[in-house]
């Protein structure tokens, strides 16, 4: 099998570029700027629906500069891996001397962005600075331990990462162990030790040991069979086992995929494909996207079709920051995006076995042009561009606006079918810059048109007098979704048209932004998070748009909620055999009126069953009651939100009950 083979660059001894990179402008994530990468359903919607995570491997360089990586990254998936971010070089150039900025980057995304962490990867042979490899055996055992502690330590409280690659590529190609400098100076033991210290640093991390050419059954996937199944009987902690599926089209597809994940599931380990790309010796040309599109709908068809497979992870997405080109030459063009951040056939094959529906269509309309304002009075403005041309069909644009001559967002105030617009409800000698963008049929959006600058007038009356400020802003009635705010009115010369109600998030701090208007001095603001707090003022308006001062401030808190905090559970059995079965999805919603952090469903298995398998929840078994935790990344669900796990069971043959009497709690 050695035209499988993935060539593993030497270890290098010289630290890996960290990118000196803040975290703010790592966060700092612009809404409009990028066009979204395409029409389709976002993968990670589609794959959280169907219970798995849909990942990428992400370079600490572009997730920091570039927009458009940054875009398709937090749009597109729920899972990151770090590509090379928390590597031993990375993260412990020399001994004890430790550097956190690119792994720190990549956890403070992946939070920004509410998706889950893989750590990669504490114990391999490659990327693993001199000092370490040339120590002796004690010294070497411990630089190990002192490495799992130190760097799974630093993430054991943090809820995005969620799991470890232990150790990494330990098998040669026949079956037999790597003849690494691990294994050389400490034997086979080396692997149980690095487990048990990194269950030692974070006991809720799931814990993989990772390996390519495994996807198939072949010599050297059994040999990994064998080891996970004895390690586990060791009790050594081996909770999943990583497929890397570095595949390329030249060498076929591994029909055998599921079957080999189905395997290693009945141990009852979770497994996961972990770096999936699909090489095809370049240039592209369609027939060689087409076949390429259908490896990658064979490889989530395996995971879909096994329920202890978590998900998937690509290696990048955008062929412009690929491993391959600088391992194979004359290979490439291997993940789901080309080097302009375009979607290819991989994309929409992928999408499309994770349920959804592309159309295929990814160009966007032309950028409109010649944006121009005219009829601009006190409170309104008339807009007006040159149309966009697209191949599917202009459905329409979308209409911005920023406040100000400078700074600021700009965000949509309406759309239109046709070339031209009117912005109504204007302040009067205000100034506000547009710009339109163009839709398509399929969702595509072109570039931003220019940007016109208006500045509304002073009002027909030539008022500028402003209404008195309203005074004695009170709350009543708060509940834990709503408050009644009253207030004395303002009095103005030309007559008060109607009040902004501002509101700032907590009892200090943030920002004051209008929730509402009111042609009366009262005002219902709906729509509240239950235990919050929120500061209320408002601020009067007259027909010339003079607005007044702002009144005195109240601070709310809303209540605790009355039916805040339930949950419900729905369990399904997806799949049983003689003596065993997979509940999966078990689905929890929250069913109360605010959100909730966690939740725990307890059910009861009949006698002489077993768990042998979890995912997406942490399981604790007593007696027959089976207490299942959610786990970091899925405790938080908003108002009727809901997530899923999955379990697999044991049970004596013949014997065809399931696990039942489900029920969920929260806290
Ligand atoms: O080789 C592909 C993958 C096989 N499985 C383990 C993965 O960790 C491995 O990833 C690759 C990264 O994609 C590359 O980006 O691992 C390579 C190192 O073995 C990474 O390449 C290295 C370059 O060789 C270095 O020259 C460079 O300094 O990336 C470093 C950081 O950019």
């Amino acid at each position: 099998m050695t035209q499988h083979r993935v060539h593993v660059p030497k270890t290098r001894r010289r630290l890996a570029a960290l990118a000196a990179v803040s975290l703010v402008s790592a966060l700092a994530v612009p809404l409009l700027s990028a066009t979204p990468a395409t029409a389709a359903t976002p993968l990670r919607t589609l794959a959280a629906a169907k219970g798995k995570f849909i990942g990428f491997a992400g370079a600490t360089g572009p997730l920091a500069d570039e927009a458009a990586y940054r875009t398709i990254a937090q749009t597109e998936f729920n899972q990151i891996t770090a590509e090379n971010a928390m590597k031993w070089e990375s993260t412990e150039p020399s001994d004890n001397n430790y550097t956190w900025s690119g792994a720190d980057q990549i956890v403070a995304f992946a939070a920004a962005n509410n998706q889950q962490v893989h750590g990669h990867t504490l114990v391999w042979h490659s990327q693993t600075p001199g000092w370490v490899q040339g120590l002796g055996a004690t010294a070497m055992r411990t630089a190990m331990q002192d490495h799992i502690a130190t760097v799974v330590g630093r993430y054991a409280n943090n809820a995005s990462l969620v799991s470890w690659d232990v150790v990494n590529e330990v098998f040669d190609e026949n079956g037999g162990f790597r003849t690494s400098f691990w294994y050389n100076t400490l034997g086979q033991s080396f692997i149980a030790d690095a487990f048990r210290y990194a269950r030692a640093a974070d006991p809720n991390a799931k814990l993989c040991i990772n390996d390519y050419n495994v996807e198939g059954i072949n010599a050297k996937s059994t040999a990994m069979y064998n080891l996970v199944q004895s390690l586990r009987a060791q009790n050594v902690p081996v909770d999943c086992v990583g497929f890397q599926s570095h595949l390329a089209t030249q060498y076929g597809f591994p029909g055998d995929m599921r079957q080999n994940l189905e395997r290693f599931a009945a141990l009852g380990v979770e497994v996961r494909i972990t770096e999936l790309d699909i090489r095809i010796q370049t240039p592209r040309t369609s027939a060689k996207d087409t076949t390429q599109a259908t490896y990658y709908t064979n490889a989530v068809n395996a995971c879909l079709a096994v329920p202890a497979c978590s998900g998937i992870t690509i290696w990048g997405f955008t062929d412009k920051y690929s491993w391959v080109p600088d391992t194979f030459p004359s290979e490439g063009a291997a993940l789901l995006y080309d080097e302009n951040y375009q979607p290819k056939p991989a994309y929409t094959a992928v999408n499309t076995a994770l349920g959804g529906s592309p159309t295929g269509d990814t160009q966007a309309p032309t950028t409109p042009s010649s944006l121009a304002a005219s009829g601009v009075t006190s409170s309104s403005v008339n807009l007006s561009w040159t149309a966009s041309t697209d191949n599917v069909g202009v459905a329409g644009y979308d209409i911005l606006r920023a406040p100000g001559t400078s700074g600021g967002t700009f965000a949509s105030v309406g759309t239109s079918t046709t070339a031209s617009f009117s912005n109504t409800g204007l302040s009067a000698n205000t100034s506000y810059r547009y710009q339109v963008r163009a839709r398509d049929a399929a969702g595509n959006t072109s570039a931003v048109s220019n940007t016109v600058t208006v500045t509304t007038t002073g009002g027909g009356t030539g008022d500028t007098q402003a209404p008195s400020t309203p005074s004695s802003l009170a709350a009543a009635g708060t509940t834990s979704s709503s408050t009644n705010l009253t207030w004395t009115a303002s009095t103005d010369n030309v007559g008060v048209t109607g009040y902004d109600i501002l509101r700032a998030p907590g009892t200090s701090g943030g920002t004051f932004t209008s929730v509402g208007t009111s042609t009366t001095t009262s005002f219902s603001n709906t729509g509240l998070s239950a235990n919050t707090s929120y500061r209320y003022q408002v601020r009067a308006r007259d027909a010339a748009g003079n607005v007044s001062a702002v009144s005195n401030t109240v601070t709310v808190t809303t209540t605790g909620g009355g039916t805040g905090g339930g949950c419900s559970v729905t369990a399904t059995v997806q799949t049983q055999w003689n003596n065993g079965y997979v509940m999966q999805p078990v689905t929890v919603t929250n069913t109360g009126t605010s959100a909730i952090s966690s939740w725990t469903v307890t059910f009861t298995l009949p006698s002489g069953h077993a768990v042998t398998g979890q995912w997406n929840a942490v399981l604790t078994t007593g007696g027959q009651t089976v207490t299942a935790k959610n786990a970091p990344h899925n405790g938080a669900l908003a108002p009727s939100a809901s997530t899923t796990f999955g379990f697999q069971a044991s049970r004596p043959n013949g014997d065809t009950a399931t696990a039942g009497t489900f029920t969920c709690t929260t806290p």
